[in-house]
């Protein structure tokens, strides 16, 4: 064991640069900033090396469905995208199916679940790096300075992708910025970053975990635990203090978290009594009574839908070649069909209701137009806010089990579920289930 009862103050600095050298011997500001700060014994390559894999298996996770749901939007109709100039960045884009009508539910659960399980990884690999986030001076070469700044950008845009994240779904919007282009921007510039980490760190991380495996340290108890072997990326502490916990009891309490997280979010995505243990999801219970007793983002009241605009007078405007405005007994005059549909919102929740309403491509024939040729742009009523309106493509349109709906189990619409009227569409994000539906404009052509 190194000794550990030597002061701080007397230990001798280690290699310092020339640039320190030039100033004096000043060996740079103290505290974090000196190697002997960090104590704990329990860092080293193989630690951060086990994070680090856990982290790559799970953001490459949560990266993926990330841009999943950024194609789900179908930015590529008018309307449906607030980023501008994505330019390049959307060179994946492709027709976001309707099948399986499950897909988006997952994807997107997957994405804001996985995101919260990672916390604690994530909290967990920051802090085993910590020394070489604060190591001093700062470059002592160009390549090394390129590396530190890299450093920033993975460092700082997990912390703002996860920060900005995190704060939607509790939707929680106090940022300056509209969430939406940010967490999409901030994706990029992160993966680029992370790439590069990755194809820098990832042959160390194997040849480390291929010589000392994962069972040796797993097996150490606190009282065994010793500091690996001096690095040369300085995360081994140069002055340990003695263990107080073994490295089998870190991962168990980063892993713990994780688990934690995951147990109190994932039931948002699940109907059913499990639905009630989703205890970090931010919605409140008073949904509705009945057949209408399922989640409510936005309110009525809080849009400026009233009970007046959506009485007797309530006309749905047919917009195409041919125009018309139909009442709620006309669409009820209709044939109607019913499917059980998910709503899935980008903010992770989702639920499964049975929907009776009007083919939205019945409603497009009516309008006049060709059988599978038209797509749609659904309008609110709404007052404000920013999901009033939603392009829909010629595929979801074709679609049967694309309504326009009047019925939810069985009931009328709840007003705050969108009576008279609403779009569900299978397997489309939430964000394109337009409630209080006032036009469905058929004139824009394919897509
Ligand atoms: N007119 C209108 N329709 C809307 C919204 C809205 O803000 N206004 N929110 C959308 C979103 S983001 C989702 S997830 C679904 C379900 O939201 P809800 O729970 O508010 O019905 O409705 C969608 N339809
Ligand atoms: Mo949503």
């Amino acid at each position: 064991m190194p000794d550990v009862s030597r002061g701080r103050d007397r230990v001798k600095p280690g290699k310092k640069s020339r640039l320190a050298a030039r100033l004096g011997g000043w060996s740079g500001p103290p505290g974090p900033f000196r190697p002997e700060f960090w104590r704990s014994p329990l860092r080293g390559p193989w630690l951060t090396s086990v994070l680090g894999l856990v982290l790559l298996a799970g953001i490459t996770l949560v990266a993926i469905t990330g841009l999943i749901s950024y194609a789900a939007y179908e930015p590529r109709l008018p309307g449906n995208d607030t980023t501008p100039g994505k330019g390049l960045l959307g060179f994946y884009l492709f027709d976001w199916p309707t099948d399986p009508v499950w897909l988006y539910r997952v994807t997107q659960g997957a994405h804001v679940v996985g995101g919260l399980t990672l916390v604690p990884i994530l909290l967990a690999k920051l802090w085993s790096v910590i020394p070489r986030l604060f190591a001093w001076p700062p470059a002592r070469s160009v390549a090394e300075a390129v590396e530190r700044a890299s450093l920033l950008l993975l460092v700082g845009g997990a912390i703002f992708q996860f920060v900005t994240g995190i704060l939607n779904i509790q939707l929680f919007y106090v940022f300056p910025f509209s969430f939406y282009p940010a967490h999409f921007y901030g994706a990029w510039i992160f993966l680029a970053a992370f790439a590069v980490h990755v194809a820098i760190k990832l042959p160390r991380v194997l040849r480390t975990l291929r010589k000392h495996g994962l069972r040796d340290y797993l097996r150490t108890s606190v009282a065994d635990t010793r500091p690996e072997p001096p690095d040369p990326d300085g995360l081994v502490a140069t002055h340990p203090a003695p263990a107080t916990m073994s490295r089998r009891g870190l991962l168990a309490f980063a892993g713990g978290g994780s688990m934690i997280m995951f147990g109190l979010s994932v039931g948002q995505c699940l109907d059913g009594p499990l639905r009630r243990t989703a205890l970090l999801a931010p919605h409140g219970r008073h949904y509705g009574t009945g057949p209408n007793d399922f989640q409510v983002n936005k309110t009525a009241a809080s849009l400026g839908v009233t009970p007046a605009s959506t009485g007797e007078s309530w006309r749905l405007a047919l917009v195409g070649p041919h125009r018309m405005a139909l009442s709620r007994e006309d669409l009820l005059a209709m044939p109607l069909y019913t499917y059980a549909l998910p709503i899935a919102c980008v903010e992770g929740w989702s639920t499964v209701q049975t929907w009776t309403g009007v083919r939205l491509a019945d409603l497009a024939r009516l309008a006049g137009t060709q059988t599978g040729s038209a797509g749609v742009t659904t309008r609110s009523l709404q007052r404000g806010g920013y999901f009033g309106q939603a392009s829909l493509s010629a595929v979801q349109v074709a679609d049967p089990r694309s309504l326009l709906a009047l019925r939810v189990n069985g009931a009328d619409l709840s007003l705050d579920h969108g009576y008279p009227a609403r779009v569900i569409v299978p397997n489309a994000p939430g964000v394109h289930n337009t409630k209080w539906v006032r036009e469905l404009d058929f004139t824009r052509k394919r897509p």
